[in-house]
């Protein structure tokens, strides 16, 4: 499984309230313990930070808040002495606008580099200069901006301060493989590819139609174009020849058949994707910060047709966090008198799906939402834009503020806990973000001393998903897909059957009736792992967010765990 670093927040070594590759030197031992087998870290390279490295301006430079090129290669050595690979965010749709590239481009429509970004000229309407089109982009408003030299527009689908590489640019094209493969030289062993679904757009920019996709208007115009695919195999072949390269290509709006475009297993350019549907089912029409409450069926339904669209085809990513989503406890669990068992619960789906595993830093102690109630205490760009609109627009200022507490990504970008320390042990210095205050109850020191912790059953779930290739490589007959409160499916490889029980609710559930009624399996065959240590006692019940696996063989469930009851 794959672990997600968030540099900025993980552990600041020199006190200046910014983490940095030290600090994550300083942690490799306690990742080496948890048994992760790669890493992935967020953007460490130069940039002026309008969306946190998202912008950057010096592809082949350390962002100088991180530390230098010799920290990053003991970090690489560091790693890789521990048998654990390394994956970098490849964030290649936009550089910043303070990219030498840009300068460039921007200096006159002549410059050779003109191209490298994406000009218009604006539309009028006899009296203003308007954009382009319609497009927008997804941190508010549209998506073009007027060059005042020039009197043309750039295009930018997230800030302003994101100007959208020209991929239909064959010299811009090989100037990124060329960047890629110095990383690689390097020793950097595969990439988690920034919204790559994006980079090839619809000729001649049509405008986007209302309702046409999800949220954005004109994202079926930008989202899974019509080169894409060509692009990322020229991409494959460009890059330098290993054979265990990882690549995962963050890409929304696809479903489990566009997908297979993407990470067939024949001639796929890419090794697996994040999808994002399962992270939307809080959201409608509205989009983004919609923030309406989510239903079960809805993610079983997306898991489910991930699981059986891509098996034996291609290959899943099990993720409920990651630095763009609020904590999975706080969404889709219950962070107060159930947080220890809910995030259980959440972590046991997520490791008994087939698939590759994420763990976002902080989840395997089971940290919380921030529910920061001032927009001062934010520093995500996409929620003080969001602010900034709503404000304007007269909404007011708490029903903002319940949006941004709920869904905000700041959520998952307070600093790591490590112990009750100030700070949380983070840094010694004013941290660049609050700590979330509940880092006295949960952090990693109490964790480890807590033989009952999130920690210990997430390490134990690791080794348990080494041991039994069925949770890995079985397949996926889901039961009772209706169910509003109960989440359960069995997993067979060969004679080998997982049967996963997962109560999403409060309310505690009669197993065993539901199985008369034949709507589920009996909970039978030798119980792997709960999160609770009396299950056994207590098998036809489940308790308030309960989990369990069992195992058992096949052709001795039918007859021994079903007949017996
Ligand atoms: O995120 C992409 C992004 O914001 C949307 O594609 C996605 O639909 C949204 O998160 C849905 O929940 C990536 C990075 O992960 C993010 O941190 C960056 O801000 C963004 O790209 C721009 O580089
Ligand atoms: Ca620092």
């Amino acid at each position: 499984m794959v672990y997600q670093v968030y540099p900025r927040s993980f552990l600041d070594s020199n006190g200046d309230g910014i983490g940095d590759l030290p600090g994550i030197i300083k942690k490799l031992d306690y990742l080496q313990w948890l048994g992760i087998d790669a890493l992935w870290l967020n953007p460490i390279c130069a940039s002026p930070d309008a969306d946190n490295g998202y912008d950057i301006s010096d592809y082949y430079a350390i962002h100088e808040d991180f530390g230098t090129m010799e920290d990053f290669d003991r970090l690489a050595a560091g790693l890789h002495e521990r048998g654990i690979r390394l994956i970098l965010d490849l964030v290649v749709n936009h550089t910043s606008d303070e990219h030498p590239w840009f300068s460039a481009s921007r200096s006159s429509p002549e410059h050779p580099m003109r191209d490298f970004y994406i000009w218009l000229p604006g539309n009028t309407d006899g009296k203003d200069l308007l954009p382009p089109n319609n497009w927008e982009s997804f941190f508010e408003g549209s998506a073009w901006e007027l060059d005042p030299c020039s009197r043309e527009f750039y295009l930018h689908l997230f800030s302003r301060k994101q100007p959208d590489l020209n991929w239909e640019n064959p010299k811009l094209r090989s100037e990124v493989y060329r960047m890629m493969n110095w990383w690689l030289d390097k020793g950097v062993d595969g990439f988690r590819m920034d919204v790559i679904n994006m980079i090839s757009k619809v000729p001649g920019y049509p405008d986007g139609t209302p309702g046409a996709s999800s949220g954005i208007l004109g994202s079926e115009h930008f989202i899974n174009g019509p080169l894409v695919i060509e692009y990322l195999r020229e991409m494959r072949q460009s890059l330098h020849t290993r054979k265990d390269l990882l690549t995962i290509g963050e890409t929304s709006d696809v479903d489990a058949d566009a997908a297979l475009t993407y990470v067939n297993s024949h001639d796929g350019p890419l090794s697996m994707l994040f999808q994002i549907d399962h992270m939307e089912i809080d959201q409608n029409e509205e989009g983004y910060w919609s923030c309406v409450p989510w239903k079960l069926a809805d993610m079983k339904r997306i898991l489910a047709s991930w699981q059986t669209g891509m098996h034996g085809r291609g290959w899943n990513t099990l993720f409920l966090n990651n630095h763009d989503q609020p904590r999975m406890v706080s969404r889709f669990g219950n962070d107060r008198e159930y947080r220890k068992q809910s995030a259980k619960l959440l972590a046991m789906m997520l490791y008994t799906l087939e698939g590759t595993p994420f763990i976002y830093q902080g989840e395997e102690i089971g940290m919380t939402n921030a529910y920061f109630d001032s927009i001062e205490d934010y520093r995500d760009v996409w929620a003080k834009n969001f602010y900034a609109r709503s404000a304007a627009e007269g909404t007011n200022e708490q029903e903002i503020m319940r949006h941004i507490k709920y869904r905000g990504r700041d959520n998952a970008r307070t600093p790591m806990q490590w112990d009750q320390g100030p700070c949380g042990g983070f840094t010694s210095g004013k941290p660049w973000i609050r700590v979330n205050p509940n880092f006295r109850e949960i952090n990693v020191s109490q964790a480890m001393d807590d033989p009952d912790s999130i920690l210990h059953f997430y390490r134990t779930l690791i080794r348990m998903r080494k041991t039994h290739a069925v949770l890995v490589f079985g397949d996926f007959p889901l039961h009772a897909g209706d169910h509003e409160q109960l989440f359960a499916y069995t997993r067979t490889l060969n004679d080998q059957r997982a049967d996963v029980f997962l109560l999403f609710s409060q309310t505690p559930l009669d197993i065993r009736s539901l199985a008369d009624q034949k709507q589920i399996p009996y909970a039978s065959g030798e119980l792997l792992l709960a999160n609770y240590d009396d299950a056994e006692e207590h098998p036809d019940m489940l308790r308030p967010y309960e989990a369990r696996v069992y195992r058992s063989i096949s052709g001795s469930y039918l007859t021994a765990g079903n007949q017996e009851k």
